[in-house]
């Protein structure tokens, strides 16, 4: 600290606070905790992309080369929270306006110290230098230039028919069972791995997008859908001698979900891909990727009906009931019933609830989709049959569910689950409005476990186990194990499994265990053990029944293994 003595530094820090904090509060924005800012401060591919600035003369100069150094810098590591356009999600608005009647001096000292409400500090924690805060501080005073959109052209430029469908195997070409294949996302790597779900062996290792997401599987689940963070989608023929890329397309330039069409009669007509940026969602053809129907979701939040310029996509989930996709748009707090039937003439149905939508699924019926509405510690829940909105149940503090996990209380019936970034607890909400129709669509139990930072949560029909993560704990005990509760005997609490020592990893990496998903059977759990890039990771398998280790899955290529999809479970929407 140069420029400010200590006890001034400490009085505007106060001062920042109360004025960018406090007004957060007022705007309805809430605290967030360490957890939760470590899952959403990730890099965009934002960052590599050219942008046009414009000179506001009421900002502080700024030469070309340090505005687009800051640039980089906020894309890196702001945009997640703040906004591509700085309009505020998590984090709170950053548009000239407001900037610029703090000052520099006041922006520096809340960059470089952060706020109790989960702003960062930046500079104390050693992750940005004194030079770089000036800079940010400058930089957020400017007018926040805007990614190019991403149309119908440029989709075309990027998409390729590896192989056209009439050049594709007419059946399956390989001995594998591939409806226990598992599709793991090796994020920093960029690719999937391909793995043999009964004897464990690595088929493959594919190519995808940068920091690949998610995948997902077509109705007959013989096409397996991965999308990257830059919104590249890689369409893979499971029935081939060698499963490998048939088609790919870039569909923007930020994204994360993918989903294809289940309805009876549109079996593997349709794909869909959401993105962040442009925040846009295209309906693509289910065989080729070609791109046939771009929709916008710019438009208003619901409750306030303020404009929103970038409401992103978050999950989106194909109906069983309807042709119908479910679109979840985060900021304006939307969901939209997409009809597909007829595209020249696409009808949506637009049910608000609360923001930010973000990840969710469908109960153990399928006619009802649960999805978290994070920043208001909500679930909404939507009546696929009915198109609308069956109730927003109050749960815990930032709920992440991944798509839930559905079973049979001995008490409330059919449930759906949900753990929390935010908090230790997992809320239990009934969905049987027929013979349980007191607990449908209420949170009719809490689970205490071990601590927040939880991501992803898992049962199957043929367990009697619900699984629980913690991959963001700051705690490392935590961040390393997953906790188990029996079905029948919730009262017990949890067992704790120390996955990560299981893998036996003699290195120094995070170790952080991520993402129960089960085998086709339901009688085999596996999870990632994720590190850095330059750490060794595994994944690990856990028998259902014992809760025993059955087996360690190690090999150089498994690099920051994070999400993995049964083919099966993925298809069927079983979890
Ligand atoms: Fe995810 C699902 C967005 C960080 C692993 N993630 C999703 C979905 C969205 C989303 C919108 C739902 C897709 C759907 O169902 O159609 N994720 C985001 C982010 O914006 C965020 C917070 C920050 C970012 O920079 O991307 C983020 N996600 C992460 C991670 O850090 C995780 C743990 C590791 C990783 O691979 O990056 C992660 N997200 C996952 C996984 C799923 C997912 C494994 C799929 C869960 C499922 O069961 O379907």
């Amino acid at each position: 600290m140069t420029r400010f003595s200590v006890r001034r530094a400490t009085a505007i820090a106060l001062a920042a606070f109360s004025m960018l904090g406090g007004a957060a509060h007022a705007e309805g924005m809430k605290d967030i905790t360490q957890p939760e800012l470590n899952y959403q401060a990730g890099t965009s591919p934002l960052a590599a992309e050219p942008m046009y600035q414009s000179n506001n003369p009421k900002a502080p100069k700024m030469t070309q080369a340090e505005f687009d150094k800051a640039r980089k810098i906020y894309f890196e590591r702001c945009a997640g929270c703040h906004g591509v356009l700085r309009k505020g999600a998590t984090g709170k608005p950053l548009t000239p306006d407001i900037t610029l009647a703090k000052g520099t001096d006041y922006l520096k000292v809340f960059i470089a110290y952060g706020s109790p409400a989960g702003m960062p500090n930046w500079q104390t924690s050693g992750e940005m230098s004194e030079a770089d805060v000036d800079l940010m501080a400058r930089y957020v005073q400017q007018d926040p230039p805007v990614p190019p959109e991403f149309g119908m052209a440029d989709m075309k430029k990027t998409w390729k028919v590896v192989i056209p469908p009439d050049q594709r195997p007419k059946k399956k070409m390989n001995n594998y069972n591939i409806s226990n294949i598992f599709s793991t996302t090796l994020r920093d790597a960029g690719q999937v791995a391909l793995i043999d779900g009964d004897t464990k062996q690595i088929i493959s290792v594919l190519k995808t997008g940068y920091a690949v997401h998610i995948s997902r599987l077509s109705a007959s689940g013989r096409y397996l859908f991965v999308i990257g963070r830059d919104a590249k989608i890689n369409m893979v023929d499971l029935w081939m001698e060698h499963p490998d890329t048939v088609a790919e397309i870039r569909t923007g330039l930020e994204a994360r979900s993918v989903e294809t069409s289940k309805y009876k009669g549109f079996e593997d007509k349709y794909a869909i891909a959401g993105s962040y940026w442009p925040p846009q969602f295209v309906i693509m053809n289910g065989d080729t990727l070609e791109p046939l129907k771009i929709v916008s979701t710019r438009g208003n939040v619901v409750g306030t009906q303020e404009y929103h310029p970038e409401p992103r996509v978050a999950s989106i989930v194909g109906s069983h009931f309807k042709p119908e996709f479910i679109v979840n748009v985060k900021e304006t707090g939307k969901t939209l019933m997409v009809d597909y039937s007829d595209l020249n003439a696409l009808k949506i149905t637009e049910i608000g609830s609360a923001p930010f939508l973000h990840d969710g699924g469908l109960d153990s019926t399928k006619r009802y989709f649960m999805v978290a509405a994070n920043n208001s510690n909500k679930i909404s829940v939507f009546d696929l049959k009915e198109d609308k909105l069956a109730a927003i149940v109050d749960v815990g503090k930032t709920p992440h569910p991944g798509r839930g996990a559905n079973f049979n209380h001995p008490k409330f019936g059919p449930v759906w689950a949900t753990g929390h970034l935010g908090d230790e607890s997992i809320s239990l909400i009934g969905t049987d409005p027929k013979q349980h129709k007191q607990y449908a669509f209420k949170e009719v139990a809490k689970l205490t476990g071990p601590g927040g930072g939880a991501l992803f949560i898992k049962s199957h029909p043929n367990s009697s186990h619900l699984y629980s993560d913690a991959p963001l704990n700051p705690d490392p005990k935590i961040s390393r194990s997953v906790v188990v509760y029996d079905i029948k005997n919730l009262d017990k609490g949890y067992v704790t499994l120390p996955i990560a020592e299981w893998a036996d990893i003699k290195d120094d990496g995070a170790k952080r265990v991520v993402q129960p998903e089960f085998n086709k059977a339901g009688d085999e759990v596996w999870f990632s053990v994720w590190s850095a890039k330059n750490k060794e990771s595994a994944l690990v398998v856990v028998d259902d029944k014992t809760l025993k280790l059955k087996k360690v899955i190690k090999d150089p290529r498994l690099i920051t293994p994070t999400g993995h999809f049964n083919v099966y479970n993925t298809q069927h929407d079983v979890y």
